[in-house]
């Protein structure tokens, strides 16, 4: 950033703001992080707040395949407005793995977290480990210091654990194996060992593409899950393009019996792959999955998203439609009296977010025209002023303070100043009027062309 940009006559904010707002459509909710690409979605609940574990797709794709080296944690307690909890851990945590960052699951057992992750192996092979943490958002180790599984096509690890404290860890592509994991959650059952199911139609559905000699449709990401005492078996299905499908069960441990599709294959920017993850939070149940919507996306550019739906009476999963607007409704208002992260958002344009050791995950490469909308933020009785955390080495950025759309009306603006270089944070504030009640909150960033400023927290005092 230099302050010549700034001087450069800026694209007035204002049609910036009307082009994306056509382009993305002002509802929209999916994808759910618009700063990275996202896929194989891994949702978990703990303690009221829902975390989104993710793999993540690199801007960058290397060699048109799968670039993946990390994965991303988000974490959200509405469903609609996301924290950014940066990149969890990469691969490099397992010093016997090459690459290769696929999808996994993270669990919560007796004070600990348990990542589930596939990778590839250095000296070849897929693998999947484990690595534990004492927070859901890392630091992340190695539990075993070695593979937990290996073989060909152990990829996409679920974990579950039943109301009886036993824990299964199934994965797999093109069959699926399980294992009973011991209470320590880095070992398992050496007497049952690794089982595989009985790929056949009547437990997997049928496909017309065969693999080998058998046609079951079932092909990777598995994802677990208990409503009801029925146990219920998502995976996607078909061979590629994918589409998902799902098998029921008495038993975590099967057989499995197939039922139906869940979601077509994504006509409208769908990837060649997806991958279903399922939570029922606050009494609504949502399942997750991904595709290629965000600008750029592809089948190795994903976007996770997420639809709420309701099962049929009898237990069955509905055929679910892949929409723009996904969670149309908060599951409970923003507190904006309390520091709100900056990379805790709803829908963004013209922004990204790094993390450092010393200020962890922040909003960067703000651009002039660029906006972040927070959801259903509750004001009560009203706020008097805005503060915000913010690092820049430039004079004459603004955030305008919009709500309900992104030029609706404007509550307030903070001037920026510079705080000497963008890696020294100051709190810079303004006065705000003219609000109360719930309302969308969009932060619409003004100034020249190039970086504007980095963005850490904000909060609002009340009145
Ligand atoms: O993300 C890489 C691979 O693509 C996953 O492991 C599969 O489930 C598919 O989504």
């Amino acid at each position: 950033m230099n302050n010549a940009k700034l001087k450069r006559r800026a694209t007035p904010a204002i049609f910036l703001l009307a082009v994306l707002a056509t382009c993305a459509g002002l509802q929209a909710q999916n994808p759910v992080i618009q700063t990275h690409y996202t896929a194989d979605p891994a949702p978990m609940i703990y303690n009221g707040k829902v975390y989104l574990y993710t793999s993540h797709d690199e801007d960058t794709t290397v060699r048109n395949f799968f670039t993946m080296n990390d994965w991303r944690c988000y974490s959200s307690a509405d469903m609609v407005n996301w924290t950014d909890l940066g990149a969890v851990l990469s691969y490099k945590v397992f010093d016997w793995a090459r690459g290769d960052a696929w999808a996994g699951q993270c669990i919560y057992r007796n004070g600990k977290f348990y990542y589930y992750l596939p990778v590839n192996q250095k000296n070849g092979g897929n693998a999947i480990g484990v690595a534990v943490s004492d927070s859901p958002a890392g630091p992340f180790k190695d539990a075993l210091g070695k593979p937990l599984l290996v073989g060909y096509g152990y990829i996409d690890p679920t974990v579950f654990i039943d109301s009886d404290d036993q824990a299964y860890l199934y994965w797999g592509n093109p069959n699926l194996w399980h294992v009973k994991l011991n209470a320590d959650m880095i070992s398992y059952d050496q007497k049952t060992g690794v089982v595989m199911e009985n790929m056949n139609d009547m437990n997997f559905g049928h496909r017309e593409k065969k693999i080998n000699s058998r046609t079951a449709d079932y092909e990777e990401g598995p994802w677990l899950f208990e409503r009801k005492s029925k146990y219920y078996m998502l995976y996607p299905a078909g061979g590629v393009p994918e589409h998902l499908a799902y098998s029921t069960s008495d038993s975590p441990l099967g057989p499995w019996v197939y039922k139906d599709t869940i979601m077509h294959v994504i006509k409208n920017r769908g990837a060649f792959t997806n991958h279903p993850g399922y939570i029922e939070y606050k009494g609504q149940p949502y399942l997750f999955y991904h595709n290629a919507g965000l600008p750029g996306g592809g089948g190795f550019k994903r976007s996770v998203c997420i639809e709420p739906f309701q099962f049929n009476a009898d237990g069955s999963i509905p055929l679910i439609n892949p929409t723009k607007e996904g969670v149309t409704k908060s599951a409970a208002p923003l507190n904006p009296y309390k520091k709100v992260e900056a990379e805790t958002i709803a829908w963004s344009e013209g922004v990204k977010t790094a993390q450092d050791a010393a200020t962890g995950v922040y909003v960067t490469r703000i651009n002039n025209g660029g906006y972040i909308k927070v959801r259903s933020v509750d004001f009560g009785r009203g706020a008097v002023s805005y503060e915000a955390r913010i690092a820049t080495a430039l004079n004459g950025g603004k955030i305008n303070l919009h709500i309900d759309t992104p030029t609706g009306p404007l509550i307030g603006t903070l001037n920026v100043a510079s705080t000497g270089n963008d890696a020294v944070w100051a709190i810079q504030t303004c006065n705000v009027t003219g609000i109360k009640g719930i309302h969308d909150l969009f932060f619409v960033f003004e100034g020249g062309d190039g970086d504007l400023f980095n963005f850490d927290w904000w909060k609002f005092n009340a009145k």
